[in-house]
């Protein structure tokens, strides 16, 4: 048997923190893939910040992570090559769903100085119409009257509850999921469970805590047994845990620290005031691009996002929706070079080396286009033009999560975790325009659930993609273009 990751086996050479950090000053809610190669990756370059990572449910992680003395290592795959580094950031793993009341005096410590977060979109039981907190979702009920929470928002309010009323300390949570102005949104969601609660805590929360907001960006699939193995060549030990990541990576924040930071732009991430900007940017032309890759791709069969890619009818919808339907609903930042960011985003498309899945990039849509799609599409839609691409990702994920009788989406589409599967398939039985209705209804906000126009197109490309296919559908939706016209320069 071969010898375990650990702070004695680890090839020196390959941490990238040469010691245990002495304390820990960041409380890390969902020690997922993206955590581990993104955030950690650049806190174990920016001096001796340590992390604790809270799992939220499966020990698998934390329990490994333990197991190898807070080690594990980024396996960074590209054609050119592949090398892998070994953070060595973490000072231990729990588990929320064993122990939360550990996670609100882990938040809850003197010590910790940030919050930081990648709980995913669902994470923060927000109602899709009008995405403020769901005050009737099971799990913040149960939190509004429970001195153990279950959900994120819960651990975190009652978390800042405890510090207001012991030591009074302030904090910082930054929020790191892909969600519009996702500090602003936090501190929302927060601020309504506290007043729900009617906790004595929040003019204080809303006084000393900050909220900044933050724009991140890698693509990191989800680990495997060949990933595995791959690490395995590259350390000469045993990691159970590794992540592939590919090598592009990105972090742009407000700097807005309550009680200090890390030096994190030791390792390249950006400070500034206008992350809305890069925000969109990457919400729309990134993962709103990738999502429709991602569901026309599972539907024609392909397991991965390089082999969707090439497909010449995905790369032309991709660069359709991209350019007329998410690019002009951005205001670009002074001096932002889109032409060259668009090509590096298929080039990232492309990396046959990281095989990233289209189920990965397929799962959660009914929480992940609600931040990706409405806003886009309702700004064409005022301007008397469909969004048609928007239309075929909205009846694409439909059409794999949703499949109606008689319609088999594919293994990749089967394989696509979706947390309103179940409640959605329960209208799978009718016409599409009323699957549509209803779904939408389900989960978008109400002005884009409410444009029947919208509606009825989506149905219709559900129908096509039905009776003749996903190719059909693209054909269809390239035929009916608008393409956008850039505006005319000022008259001389
Ligand atoms: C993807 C993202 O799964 C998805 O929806 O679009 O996870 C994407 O890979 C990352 O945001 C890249 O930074």
């Amino acid at each position: 048997m071969s010898a375990i990751l650990n702070r004695r086996s680890v090839p020196q050479h390959l941490l990238t923190l040469d010691h245990r950090p002495s304390s820990t000053g960041i409380v890390h809610l969902g020690l997922g893939n993206f955590h581990r190669a993104h955030q950690a990756v650049y806190t174990a370059q920016a001096g001796d910040w340590g992390i604790l990572g809270v799992a939220s449910r499966s020990a698998t992680v934390a329990d490994a992570l333990n197991a190898q003395d807070g080690l594990y290592s980024v396996l960074e795959l590209s054609p050119e090559g592949s090398s892998v580094t070994v953070p060595g950031v973490h000072t231990g793993a729990i588990v929320a769903a064993h122990d939360p009341a550990a996670v609100v005096a882990a938040i809850a410590a003197e010590d910790t100085r940030i919050v930081s977060l990648t709980v995913t979109e669902h994470g923060y039981c927000m109602d899709p119409s009008s995405h403020r907190l769901a005050l009737d979702h099971p799990g913040i009920v149960a939190d509004l009257n429970s001195p153990a929470p279950v959900t994120v928002i819960g651990q975190v309010s009652r978390a800042l509850e405890l510090r207001a009323t012991t030591h009074g300390r302030p904090l910082t949570v930054l929020n790191c999921d892909n969600m519009q102005s996702n500090g602003t949104q936090t501190r929302a969601l927060i601020l309504e469970f506290l007043r729900a609660a009617n906790s004595p805590a929040a003019d204080w929360v809303a006084d000393q805590i900050t909220f900044p907001n933050s724009m991140v960006d890698r693509i990191v699939p989800a680990t495997t047994d060949a990933y595995r193995a791959a690490a395995y060549e590259l350390l000469g030990v045993d990691d159970r845990i590794t992540v592939p990541a590919e090598p592009f990576t990105m972090w742009v924040m407000e700097d807005r620290f309550a009680a200090g930071r890390p030096a994190w732009e030791r390792a390249g991430a950006v400070f500034t005031d206008d992350v809305e900007a890069y925000e969109l940017i990457k919400l729309r032309l990134l993962n709103g691009t990738h999502s429709l890759i991602a569901y026309l791709g599972a539907l024609d069969g392909r397991a991965t996002i390089p082999e969707a890619r090439a497909q010449d009818f995905i790369e032309y919808a991709a660069g359709a929706v991209l350019q007329d339907e998410y690019l002009p609903s951005i205001t670009l930042p002074n001096g932002f070079d889109v032409e060259a960011y668009v090509e590096s985003l298929f080039q990232r498309w492309s990396n046959d080396a990281l095989g990233h899945r289209t189920q990965q990039v397929g799962t959660d849509g009914s929480v992940k286009l609600p931040q990706r799609v409405p806003l886009p599409a309702l700004r064409l839609l005022d301007q008397g033009v469909m969004p048609e691409h928007l239309a075929l990702t909205v009846a694409a994920w439909l059409c794999c999560v949703v499949p109606m009788p008689g319609f088999d989406p594919g293994p990749h589409a089967h394989a696509m975790v979706d947390p309103a599967r179940d409640r959605l398939g329960a209208l799978a039985d009718g016409k599409p325009q009323e699957l549509v209705r209803k779904a939408c209804a389900q989960v978008f906000p109400t002005q884009l659930a409410q444009s029947n126009e919208f509606v009825q197109r989506v149905a219709e490309y559900v129908a096509v993609i039905r009776t003749d296919g996903v190719r059909a559908a693209a054909r269809q939706a390239a035929r009916s273009r608008t393409p956008h016209q850039p505006p005319a320069p000022p008259a001389a």
